[in-house]
């Protein structure tokens, strides 16, 4: 019987990559969520696997609480959750930077988190078993001039997975954490608000991580064995030693 698995953020980046992943290993159905409907339909006429897309901003905690209630039964066996939408918004001084953007990034990466923790986990305890891999982030191990509020996200999402590691021990629920660093995806695109060049300067001057690469890193955590559990994973490109120490070349 295929595993049921949930990946919040399945429309580009980690999210998507993340799915393909797992659709193309074979033995998982998959739910792909996000609020881009159209990316999230071309995605599972594109996968080799039976995907159901769910269309919902985890903002919203009504709207994240209504999907997961109304999954079709036999959807609701959900053996891994990937819990990776999320965004940093504005790379500012703290004295420069918009509430709004804090709000947003806390509403999102924080809050959303925990809504569809809350909402999956119930289910997991049904099946006295489960997975939970939250992407964090080396922002969220190491504080950055500029990353305050959304350092403080990913440091919440740090200490959010070793709360859950704790508490749901006695469920034999899993909680992976994966921190990566720099990757190329959409989002420092979004980090600058459509700036372009801005956000391909990120990139400049080293080899960064693909989403691919991070995809890897979240599917060798879900395939070990039931006994296994990897509690943390920091994983950079090679020019990158933490959130301080990025080598570029000249
Ligand atoms: P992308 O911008 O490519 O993808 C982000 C995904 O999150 C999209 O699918 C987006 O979907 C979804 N998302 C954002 N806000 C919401 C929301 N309110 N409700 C539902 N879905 C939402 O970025 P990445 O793939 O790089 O990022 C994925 C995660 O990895 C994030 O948590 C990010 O903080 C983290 N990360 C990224 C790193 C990087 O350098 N790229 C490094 C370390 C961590 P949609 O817009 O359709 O809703
Ligand atoms: C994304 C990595 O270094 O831009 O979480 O904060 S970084």
């Amino acid at each position: 019987m295929n595993k049921i698995i949930l990946i919040t953020g399945a429309t580009s980046g980690f999210g998507e990559a993340t799915a393909r992943k797992f659709a193309a290993a074979g033995g998982y159905d998959i739910i792909i969520t996000g609020r881009r409907k159209e990316k999230l339909e071309a995605l599972a006429a594109s996968l080799p696997a039976t995907v159901l897309p769910l269309t919902f901003d985890v903002q919203d905690k009504t709207a994240v609480f209504t999907a997961i209630d109304q999954l079709p039964a036999a959807w609701k066996k959900i053996a891994l959750l990937i819990n990776n939408a999320g965004l940093a918004l504005g790379r500012d001084l703290f004295e420069d930077a918009s509430l709004d953007d804090w709000e947003t990034m806390l509403d999102t990466n924080v809050k959303g988190l925990l809504y569809v923790s809350k909402a999956v986990t119930p289910l997991m305890i049904t099946q006295k078993k489960g997975h939970v891999i939250n992407i964090g982030s080396i922002a969220g191990k190491e504080v950055y001039e500029k990353g305050n509020v959304y350092c403080a996200s990913k440091y919440a999402v740090d200490a959010i997975s070793k709360a859950m590691r704790i508490d749901l021990l006695k469920h034999h629920i899993k909680v992976t954490a994966i921190h990566p660093g720099a990757a190329d995806t959409e989002f420092s695109k979004v980090r600058f608000k459509g700036d372009k060049s801005q956000a391909d300067k990120i990139y400049e001057g080293y080899t960064p991580l693909s989403a691919e690469d991070v995809a890897d890193a979240i599917y060798y955590c879900a395939a070990t064995p039931p006994h296994v559990c990897i509690n943390e994973m920091n994983i950079t490109c090679t020019a990158q030693a933490n959130s301080f120490y990025l080598h570029k070349d000249a």
